[in-house]
């Protein structure tokens, strides 16, 4: 690396292109996503960028921050952003160094300078390469994702452009570290992973972590599924926690995820769990991360923790780590999350928040320090430390966990069902659905759900249904049609949403959930133990009639 930091200057000139508005710039669940050959279509990319300018005013004389997920069209992305923004007087942009920062890292160079924003470039789980798909987020000053508000008004500005505004200088080389002068505008490359890294060795007891992989009998597998956790988890594992160099596999970052989906589910991260089912050389721990690096998904040897259980196990333990011994404020799950983490914050006594699916709504209930720790289903999990899901923050809390207990993660999690009881869980999508049958399909189930209350279903009474609509405790912004939601008098539920981050027609997400408090009947096969729900659901949306699917496409 060179670590050259003399500023060079750079001549530019400010120009105004004339351009028309795009009326697709509407983001999704999480910031804009389409495909590669859409923010290629000339004029796409700058016209979404000039949106952001004009409502996120704080950034002229501001910090912003940069980076993304390294994908295809990243850099040449960046290079644009860069230009715009020294023609929008940013006084100071901290750029990651090849073009790289997880989402996570984003987030935390944002509190940590006071930035007053960040853009990410990534469409996180979602395939990459020129046929695949690029994404845009911008984050706000608090370090979280822009809220309804702002991305409200983002859309409604995306459909007034009538130009952008870009400065004419030098493409920035993103691959050394240094500085560069344009104008008023400080153009710094950063190291992506030391800033991270340290607040991680503030958060995690780092020494006890390190003398577990020292001891010899202790060994982790990473999959960085290529994406940009690679360079993160080397420098954490490997440099600082001395895990052995096998220890982080898929490691460099490539435009195209080396062909992969860097989705970390057990479909997509095949070759993590085929390293962990090897017997009893396996490593005794194993997890992945996705594309940005803000999800995660935990497994031990020939054992599965769904994402909803790490969320429940991580309240009912956060008080034996040091940085959480402090205790809990309160907890958050998205509403499609198993309600496994609600047996134990009322157990805690402390509130257990339910939000739509997204981080940014856990955003007010963090900043306002109603909660501590949150999670979704999707693999994500989170705290107070940033206000982005963090996969490696995760994956270490948990090795900071098997450190304390002593325990592997199997039977960290059985311990915990013997004790709060075993909610099973599983996500069936149907991806590709003509966006107007899922329309149909979810505004069939609305008219259900008012009536439905005291039905019965293959044994299971309904004991309440809605289409949820949340309310910010803090901002009191009220969100409507976050997804069907039907509760059964035996505590199983099934909920209904379409996804908000694909770029091809609808997906259909249906969620699926029984509890079972008997530890005699904790060894179910997961499917097995959904049956009855995964047959109601197929009748209550009338999957077959209305889609023509028989099975989903992708269990998680
Ligand atoms: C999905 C997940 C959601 C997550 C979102 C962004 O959204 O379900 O829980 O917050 O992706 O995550 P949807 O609308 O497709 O269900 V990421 O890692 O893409 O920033
Ligand atoms: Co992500």
């Amino acid at each position: 690396m060179n670590d050259d930091k003399k500023a060079n200057n750079i001549i530019m000139n400010i120009k105004k292109i004339p351009s028309v508005p795009f009326t697709d710039q509407k983001t999704g669940t999480s910031g804009l996503r389409k495909k590669v050959k859409v923010f290629q279509t000339p004029h796409y990319l700058e016209n979404f960028l000039q949106a952001i300018f004009d409502v996120a005013t704080d950034l002229k004389g501001g910090l912003l921050i940069l980076g993304g997920d390294g994908r295809y069209y990243n850099n040449e992305a960046i290079q644009t952003i860069l230009k715009m923004a020294v023609a929008h007087g940013i006084s100071h942009i901290k750029v990651g160094q090849n073009g790289l920062l997880s989402t996570p890292a984003v987030s935390h160079l944002i509190r940590k300078y006071s930035a007053a924003g960040g853009i990410i470039l990534s469409a996180s789980h979602n395939p990459g390469g020129p046929d695949g798909d690029f994404g845009i987020k911008f984050n706000t000053a608090n370090g979280g994702p822009a809220d309804s508000k702002f991305t409200d008004q983002l859309f409604a500005s995306s459909l007034h452009i009538t130009e952008y505004k870009i400065a004419t200088i030098e493409d920035i080389p993103l691959q050394k570290l240094g500085e560069y002068q344009c104008g008023e505008t400080r153009i710094e490359i950063i190291d992506p992973v030391s800033d991270y890294a340290d607040l991680m060795a503030e958060i995690f007891d780092f020494p006890s972590i390190q003398a577990l992989f020292d001891s010899g009998l202790f060994n982790i597998c990473f999959d960085a599924m290529h994406a940009v956790t690679g360079p993160y988890a080397k420098a954490i594992f490997q440099q600082r926690l001395n895990a052995r160099t096998s220890s982080v596999i898929n490691a460099t970052p490539l435009k195209d995820f080396g062909g992969g989906h860097p989705d970390p589910n057990l479909i997509y991260a095949k070759e993590l769990v085929e390293r962990l089912n090897q017997g009893k050389d396996a490593p005794n721990f194993g997890a992945a991360s996705d594309g940005d690096g803000d999800r995660y998904m935990l497994i031990g040897r020939n054992f599965f923790v769904n994402p909803s259980d790490c969320l429940a196990i991580m309240t009912a333990n956060a008080h034996l780590l040091s940085g959480y011994q402090q205790g809990l404020n309160g907890v958050a799950r998205s509403l499609p999350t198993s309600r496994a983490v609600d047996k134990v914050a009322e157990t805690l006594g402390i509130e257990c928040y339910e939000t739509p699916t997204g981080w940014k709504y856990f955003g007010n209930l963090l900043d306002d320090r109603r909660i501590t720790l949150c999670g979704e289903e999707s693999f994500g999990g989170g705290s107070d430390h940033i206000r982005e899901k963090d996969g490696i923050w995760a994956v270490l809390f948990w090795l900071n966990l098997v450190t304390v207990k002593r325990q592997s993660v199997e039977e960290i999690t059985r311990a915990h069902w013997t004790r709060f009881g075993r909610h099973y869980y599983s996500r069936h999508d149907y991806e590709g659905l003509d966006s107007n049958v899922a329309e149909q399909l979810m505004e069939g189930l609305r008219k259900r759900v008012e009536t439905l209350k005291g039905e019965t279903f293959a044994g299971h009474t309904v004991s309440f249904s809605d289409d949820f609509s949340y309310t910010d405790p803090v901002d009191h912004s009220i969100t409507k049609h976050q997804g069907i939601r039907i509760l059964f008098e035996d505590e199983s539920r099934i909920v209904f949403r379409l996804s908000g981050t694909g770029t091809e027609g609808a997906t259909l997400r249906v969620y699926l959930e029984r509890y079972e408090a008997d530890p005699a009947l904790h060894d179910l096969e997961t499917q097995t133990a959904l049956a009855d729900m995964i047959a109601i659901a197929r009748e209550l949306a009338e999957l077959e009639t209305r889609c023509g699917r028989e099975q989903p496409d992708i269990i998680t």
